[in-house]
């Protein structure tokens, strides 16, 4: 008995150590683990905030000053006009930027300044316009944003979009259509108004449609205009990062001037939330179009949070009018759109048209 006491109190010591030494071990492993995943995220983040020349020269924008760059007048994208970069020579930009940098991160937890998005984009030029000096683009992309009271989205918005923007090297115009007044909102009409608008300024050849509140999460996902219509906001952190359904055509989508065009625009006729993304599939599926997506993984985005806007309601007329789509189509839409427009502000980072648009 005297000589087993002590083996028991030795294994039992033995024991003891090797459990301390594996949570050690444990503890060890979860510290690097989210110290790495960190490091990537921070890494990622700093990525969205530079943008890169063709040469892959990276400039730093955050906080603002960037070294060794040109002065803004001396860039192409300030320019209003078609200037025909193809008199200067340059090459076509590759069908893929090599600018891209894949995921990024996206936080809304911090403050941003208009300032200082001006500032960390200096190339692009007043009303938000912008176009590759290092090649020509591809396409000539209006981008419209439809849009009442919500700055605080619009400043994210400007924040994380033009560093994307630049690095997939498009020639690109920002244009938020401000509602004017208190009635009712109608975002596809809005939408509409900002085609028309957007097409006196520039001759572009393809639309993308996007709400104040959507960020990308991925650079690959390109704000540009494929063979079918597309939408790009197919994987929303709101949905746990999957489509709600599949005829599913809200958030953010594109599409070429001659597929908008061919199914009349968008309806002027839905005032309230709700409906005319799907009126506008199945306007799209009436003429024979599918609908072209980035995968899950690009397509990936982040909504910013937010609580019912006033004079927004869920339209009670929705259901029916989705109904007979097919019917209204041809008589409701960019052919009989009307609007007065009350102003034009060509901003340093957007042109923000304000227009009245009406009641219902
Ligand atoms: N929008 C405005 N101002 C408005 C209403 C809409 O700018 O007053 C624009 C904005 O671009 C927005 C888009 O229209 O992203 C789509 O409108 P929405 O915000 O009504 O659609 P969403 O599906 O929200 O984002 C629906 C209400 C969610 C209520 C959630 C309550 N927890
Ligand atoms: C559908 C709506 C769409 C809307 C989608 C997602 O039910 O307009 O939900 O809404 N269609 C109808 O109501 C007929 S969301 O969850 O983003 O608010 O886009």
């Amino acid at each position: 008995m005297a000589s087993a006491e002590p083996s028991v109190n030795f294994n039992l010591l033995h024991r003891t150590c090797k459990l301390v030494v594996v949570l050690c071990f444990l503890h060890i492993s979860v510290t690097v683990f989210f110290y790495v995943r960190s490091l990537d995220i921070r890494f990622a983040f700093a990525q969205n905030q530079q943008s890169r020349d063709a040469t892959g020269t990276v400039g730093s924008t955050i906080g603002g000053t960037r070294a060794a760059e040109p002065p803004p007048e001396a860039e192409a994208g300030g320019e209003a006009e078609d200037e025909p970069a193809a008199g200067r020579n340059l090459k076509k930009c590759p069908q893929t930027s090599p600018l891209l940098v894949g995921p990024l991160r996206v936080d809304f937890n911090i403050p941003v300044s208009l300032d200082a998005v001006e500032k960390a984009n200096p190339r692009v030029g007043p009303g938000g316009r912008y176009k590759p000096k290092e090649c020509q683009a591809l396409q000539k992309v209006a981008i419209v944003i439809p849009f009442r009271e919500r700055d605080q989205h619009l400043k994210f918005w400007l924040f994380y979009l033009h560093p994307i923007l630049q690095r997939q090297q498009l020639d690109y115009g920002v244009y938020v259509i401000n509602q004017d007044g208190e009635e009712t909102f109608n975002r596809a009409k809005l939408l509409n108004v900002g085609y028309v608008e957007a097409m006196k300024d520039y001759d572009y050849d393809c639309l993308v449609f996007s709400d104040v509140d959507l960020i990308p999460m991925d650079d690959r996902n390109i704000y540009k205009c494929f063979s079918q219509p597309r939408h790009l906001s197919v994987s929303m952190d709101k949905f746990g990062f999957r489509l709600p359904y599949k005829q599913y055509f809200g958030g953010v989508s594109s599409m070429m001037k001659d597929q908008y065009l061919s199914i009349n625009g968008f309806p002027n006729d839905y005032w309230g939330w709700g409906g005319e993304d799907d009126d506008i599939y199945n306007r799209l599926a009436s003429k024979g179009m599918s609908i072209s997506r980035p995968s899950g993984e690009v397509g990936k985005c982040r909504m910013i949070r937010h609580e019912r806007d006033k004079q927004n309601e869920p339209n009670p007329q929705r259901f029916d009018r989705i109904a007979h789509t097919r019917e209204t189509m041809s008589k409701d839409g960019i052919k009989s759109l009307s609007y007065k427009r009350l102003s034009k502000e060509t901003l340093p980072l957007y042109t923000k048209i304000t227009v009245d648009i009406g009641k219902p």
